[in-house]
């Protein structure tokens, strides 16, 4: 079993208290903090934006795993606080364009990694072999958390992990204890955690975490 990285994601956590949910979550043995930027254009949704990205980089020691839900990322890449080290998607489906946002953020030393939706097949991803370090695999359609899987969803984490041995697979979306055991199965090795596990409210989120790194 691969090595799993837990990316906690902080559109579920206690915005008014932001900075003490970034700490807890690191000493709970988060790897990556996932940051949802949302348009409003490419998803019927607003989420964090530019100046939170760089407060949440402030009060963070760990690096960032931002999921850019937004049209034609490659004009608006350059607003963002990105760094060597953090992870960066892009979605196929946001631009015709994808190669240019993926260049953009290798530039920058962080790891391009290619979103897709859920009726997006992975073999678009193919094309981009030469360039991507991962694939983040859409579980449920991208807007909200708190939603259910996406029939047939899971089977694409295991095309796209025997299409990209090396590279990170990435699962976004209704991330349970139980799903997670299925996920990991398929080839995953990095969870997007949200409503449905960390911040379930049920669990601390060291034992939460514990739970989904463990869970096999
Ligand atoms: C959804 C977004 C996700 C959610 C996450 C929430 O558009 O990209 O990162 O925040 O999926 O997790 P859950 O467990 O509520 O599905
Ligand atoms: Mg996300």
């Amino acid at each position: 079993m691969r090595n799993i990285i837990i990316s906690p994601s902080l559109m579920c956590a206690d915005l008014l208290d932001l900075g003490r949910e970034i700490k807890a979550l690191e000493e709970a043995g988060a790897d990556y903090h996932h940051i949802d930027v949302m348009d409003g254009v490419f998803v019927p949704n607003l989420q964090l934006g530019t100046a939170n990205v760089a407060a949440i980089r402030r009060a963070a020691s760990i690096p960032l795993d931002i999921h850019l839900m937004i049209t034609d990322p490659e004009n608006k890449l350059g607003w963002f606080d990105i760094r060597e080290g953090d992870f960066v998607s892009v979605h196929y489906e946001s631009t015709p364009r994808p190669e240019k946002a993926l260049l953009q953020i290798k530039d920058k030393k962080a790891k391009a990694l290619l979103a897709i939706n859920p009726e997006t097949p992975v073999s678009v991803c193919e094309r981009f072999s030469g360039i991507i370090d991962g694939v983040l695999v859409m579980t449920v359609h991208p807007g909200h958390a708190g939603q259910k899987l996406v029939s047939g969803a899971l089977e694409k984490i295991g095309e796209a992990r025997k299409m990209f041995n090396e590279a990170v697979v990435e699962v976004d979306g209704n991330v349970s204890y139980e799903n997670a055991k299925i996920m990991k199965e398929k080839g995953a090795d990095m969870l997007v955690c949200g409503s449905s596990s960390v911040f379930n409210g049920i669990y601390g989120y060291k034992e939460s975490i514990k739970k989904l790194k463990g869970a096999k």
